[in-house]
């Protein structure tokens, strides 16, 4: 017995079909192109005092004991009132490098992330592995928790005396390229209280 050949059966061309893949495939490569943005794209630098900032978190650069200090710490904990230390007290505080996460009470910010930085001893203590680990445990952190616009000071730039091209440095450095592996953030602001740092990050960006 003979089968009869469907009209457009196997032997003619299926052009919806070619189309359809066609689209498809154009299409997700397209998404793939939009989700790995250029990590320079997300990262912005203004001028400001941190604790005004409309972000989901703001970066603490804390002490080890997590119970407030001056600096950016002071006045975090100036801002964010009471209830701000009373969660630090439950902590049991940070070691340097490290990030920990509280609620931002009466600030704009939905959170703040507590990191603790290297104090500069000559640079021969591991201080920028420190340094580092400060932005990369505090995006890690924050990307866990579903936060997608974060702030962060210029850790270590203060009283713990890092030198700031090299502090400025480091946190572009791994900002980037923690921003590269991850489709999750949104947006990094480094909110910079003095010209000469503005300048040292907006040489780098
Ligand atoms: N907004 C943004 N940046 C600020 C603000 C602000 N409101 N206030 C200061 N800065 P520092 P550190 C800048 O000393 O070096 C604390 O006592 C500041 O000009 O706050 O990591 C802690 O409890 C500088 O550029 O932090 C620790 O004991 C940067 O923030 C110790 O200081 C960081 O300066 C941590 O020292």
């Amino acid at each position: 017995m003979t089968r009869k050949r469907a009209p457009g059966g196997p032997s003619s061309f299926d052009h919806s079909c070619f189309y359809s893949s066609f689209v498809i495939r154009a299409s997700s490569l397209l998404a793939e192109i939009v989700k790995k943005k250029d990590p320079d794209s997300m990262i912005e630098i203004v001028r400001s005092d941190i604790t005004a900032l409309d972000v989901d978190a703001i970066v603490n650069a804390a002490n080890t004991t997590l119970l407030g200090g001056g600096g950016v710490d002071g006045a975090i904990h100036r801002a964010a009132g009471p209830e701000l230390l009373a969660e630090c007290r439950t902590l049991g505080g940070c070691q340097p490098g490290a990030a920990k996460l509280t609620r931002g009470y009466r600030l704009p910010a939905r959170f703040v992330i507590h990191t603790v930085g290297p104090v500069w001893m000559g640079g021969k203590r591991g201080e920028s592995q420190t340094l580092a680990n400060c932005y990369r445990n505090s995006l890690q952190l924050a990307i866990e928790k579903g936060i997608k616009t974060i702030a962060f000071p210029a850790i270590s730039c203060g009283a713990y005396g890092y030198p700031i091209s090299e502090a400025t440095q480091i946190a572009v450095e791994t900002t980037r390229e923690f921003l590269a592996t991850t489709d999750k953030m949104d947006k990094v602001i480094f909110v910079l209280w003095s010209e000469d740092i503005y300048e040292a990050y907006r040489r780098l960006l």
